[in-house]
């Protein structure tokens, strides 16, 4: 071996060591709401005035911010009485509550749901399934029943999704001219992020949103503003009830949360239901074909693995979903953020 790899082998693994202690680290200033309070505030603040406002230790506090601050997440300023915190931009940004760009729901999400299946990753490779049973003690037979097991982590799961879509959406919207498709229905549109990036890109489309009836309701209630008349609702199983006739079909996120039989099932179902000239397109992140490439994708399948029936797939492995339900011309666009999107026409 020569001396570099002596060198260079430890530091990678500490730092790969390091990365769960870097996440909790950003997530516990998210939720205590560092970022929230340094934002109000008229200039930066102590440690001591920050751990009083949001009622911790001083102690704990401190160190929390001196973490912050070694992770670029916050600015200090050393004076004569002491050290003042600040927002840095990129949290002011994104880690703030109130910022339009805001990551924090995301992050709380990952911070708590992920973050407790992930304690299981051994069990889900040993099994090759989900983590909801052992992590949560409630039943992953309905999957969708165990990630909704309560209103609260309904609540917590459709901000978590439509945070990402206020990042990323637009270039997965506009990765294919959908000009041409008035009538787009948005199969498991959930809270309608992805909707509402669609009609603001396309003024000629209306987009239904079509997913769970609990879903449906809560969307109403909190997610799409009522006076968005270009986005309309519907209820039911994709798996069991009919869906509605459509020029465009969306499908975001939703493949990937289900094994082949039941993508295969999902996609006939569609082809049916497509008007002639129609087409369907597939929003997921992409795996490369010969394993290499981005190591994000290949940590979101075993995402999959931990939290749902499914996994991330390859191009080809698209292709041959949707060539086996019927779909032609099929093109794929790597948008080079975290989405990329699949076009295929009948
Ligand atoms: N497309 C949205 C996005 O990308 O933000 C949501 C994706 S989420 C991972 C999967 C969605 O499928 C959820 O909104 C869920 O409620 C919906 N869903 C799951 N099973 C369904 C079913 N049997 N019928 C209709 N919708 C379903
Ligand atoms: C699902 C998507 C996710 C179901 C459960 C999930 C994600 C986390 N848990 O359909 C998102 C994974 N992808 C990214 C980019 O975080």
């Amino acid at each position: 071996m020569s001396s570099t790899e002596d060198l260079n082998y430890p530091q990678i693994l500490l730092q790969y060591r390091n990365g769960f202690l870097v996440s909790k680290v950003m997530f516990t200033a998210c939720e205590l709401g560092v970022f929230d309070l340094l934002l109000e505030s008229e200039g930066p603040l102590s440690s001591d005035a920050i751990a009083e406002r949001l009622g911790t230790s001083a102690t704990g506090m401190e160190r929390l911010l001196d973490a912050c601050v070694g992770l670029k997440l916050l600015g200090v300023e050393i004076k004569s009485e002491g050290a003042f915190y600040q927002n840095t931009e990129i949290s002011s940004l994104y880690l703030t509550k109130s910022s339009p760009k805001s990551q924090y729901h995301h992050f709380m999400y990952y911070s708590k749901t992920v973050y407790s299946c992930w304690n299981y990753l051994t069990d889900a490779v040993r099994d090759g399934r989900n983590q909801y049973e052992r992590a949560f003690g409630v039943s992953s037979k309905d999957l969708f029943g165990a990630i909704y097991r309560s209103e609260e982590e309904m609540i917590k799961f459709m901000h978590f999704l439509n945070e990402y879509w206020s990042i990323c959406g637009k270039d997965v919207i506009a990765a294919f001219d959908l000009s041409p498709f008035t009538l787009i229905c948005d199969l498991g549109g959930g809270p309608g992020g992805l909707a509402q990036e669609c009609i603001s890109l396309y003024p000629n489309s209306t987009v239904t949103i079509y997913d769970l009836p609990e879903v449906v309701r809560m969307a109403k209630e909190r997610f799409v503003p009522l006076e968005e008349r270009r986005i309309t609702f519907r209820e039911g199983d994709f798996f069991k009830d009919p869906i509605p006739e459509a020029d465009l079909y969306v499908l975001a996120r939703v493949l990937h949360d289900w094994a082949d039989d039941k993508c295969m099932q999902l996609l006939a179902k569609v082809y049916k239901a497509c008007k002639p000239g129609g087409g369907v397109l597939v929003v997921e992140t992409l795996l490369n074909e010969d394993k290499t490439g981005t190591l994000e994708s290949k940590l979101y399948s075993m995402m999959m693995l931990v939290q749902t029936e499914g996994k991330e797939r390859t191009p080809t492995e698209y292709n041959k979903l949707l060539t086996a339900a019927g779909f032609r011309e099929i093109q794929v666009k790597k948008t080079g953020k975290l989405y990329d999107a699949i076009l295929g026409r009948k």
